[in-house]
């Protein structure tokens, strides 16, 4: 199969969910939400994830864990199961992260990490599809194995297709896309099935008729630029399954952040200032302990009650963050103009904070 490509994405079924299930077996086959504490139904902030048997009832990533809370509560009195709500335990999700990049890796020598739990890797030294399915099984069988937890595999000619294809079966599943059957694979998908397509585009094509992507293909090159400039380009040619975008080998995890929800809006700064030093600590702290040296750059978050948010960030000297202290100072520097006019014209209380630092080495 010289000349073609042959794309793997791999993405774990529930996995932060899957994680836990697996660390903790008497809570097998329940339904399981990772997130911030529902807190009897008042808690804020959302979910992370929900395992399988969670989603029965509704619960999603990004749900409000008030809202995942009350859909317990409704099972509960239909006689079903009650969820079962846990924090995340991200050193845990990482370290499998990683070993699964290492058993990937003894399948494929390129592998590009996607996020903490998706991965491409080329397969287009394999000489059949017969081929490609059977180290797919392979691989699949022997995350299992080793880590106790169930993946999808999509292939296809690119990336854009097989990230699709991993979610054609999931859990547990495997589909390929050969070569001359990615545009009757594309044709009957949804818009928002397509990397690239978000909410805003997704409504403004729907307010024109178009719902599934064989709508979209009456649209010449010329229309889709004027409609969306480069990026209605990009559709036009992802639509025909071109896509030429390489694997990025060797990214890692080049940032961490935390954020907190606070339990009430609030304008009173003292609170916030040393809630905003708190976190700064402890990603300090995470960041010795992950390994990491420096950083040079810092991302503030702030979330307004009304929901809106905006973000500053600010490149970094390499010796200031050797010392806690001083990185809080150049910390609370980007923060603070979000506590009075400067950036927050008419003094809203605040939500959420978050900080990341990036550019890790
Ligand atoms: P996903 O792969 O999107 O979701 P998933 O693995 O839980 O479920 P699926 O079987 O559908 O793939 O995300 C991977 C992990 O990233 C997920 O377990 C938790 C985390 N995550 C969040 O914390 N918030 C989010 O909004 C999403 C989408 C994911
Ligand atoms: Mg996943």
């Amino acid at each position: 199969m010289a000349g073609h490509r042959i794309i793997g994405h791999l993405d774990m079924d529930a996995f932060f969910a899957s994680l836990e299930e697996k660390v903790s077996p008497h809570f097998k086959g329940k339904p399981i939400v990772v997130g911030c504490d529902p807190k009897d139904g008042k808690g804020r902030g959302v979910v992370s994830t929900a395992n399988y048997a969670a989603r029965e009832y509704g619960i999603g990533s990004a749900l409000p864990i008030s809202k995942a809370w009350k859909l317990s509560e409704l099972a509960i009195s239909q006689g079903k199961e009650g969820v079962i709500f846990l924090p995340s335990n991200f050193p845990l999700y990482e370290r499998v992260s990683k070993e699964i990049l290492g058993i990937i890796r003894k399948y494929s020598d390129t592998v590009e990490q996607g996020s903490i739990d998706e991965f491409y890797f080329d397969l287009s030294s394999c000489d059949s599809y017969e081929e490609v399915e059977a180290v797919s099984k392979r691989l699949k069988k022997e995350i299992l194995e080793r880590e106790g937890v169930t993946c999808s595999v999509g292939v296809g000619p690119n990336k854009m297709v097989a990230k699709i294809a991993a979610g054609v079966n999931k859990p547990n599943g495997f589909f390929i896309v050969e070569d001359s059957a990615v545009e009757d694979f594309l044709r009957p998908l949804p818009i928002r099935k397509l990397p690239g397509i978000g909410a805003k585009t997704a409504g403004v094509l729907q307010s024109e008729g178009v719902y599934i992507i064989e709508d979209l293909l009456r649209f010449s090159l010329a229309d889709m630029k004027n409609m969306f400039k480069k990026a209605g380009e990009d559709i036009y040619y992802r639509i025909r399954g071109i896509d030429d975008s390489p694997l990025v080998t060797e990214r890692e995890l080049k940032s961490i952040g935390e954020q907190i929800t606070f339990e009430y809006d609030t304008s009173d700064s003292d609170y916030v200032i040393s809630m905003f030093l708190d976190l700064c600590g402890n990603l300090f702290d995470r960041l010795a302990k992950e390994g990491f040296k420096s950083f040079s750059k810092i991302v503030v978050t702030v979330r307004f009650d009304d929901f809106k948010t905006a973000s500053s960030s600010r490149s970094i000297d390499e010796k200031v963050n050797k010392t806690k202290s001083k990185l809080k100072i150049e910390a609370l520097k980007i923060f603070l103009p979000y506590l009075d006019r400067r950036k927050n014209h008419s003094l809203r209380p605040i939500r959420l904070i978050g900080l990341r630092f990036e550019k890790l080495s």
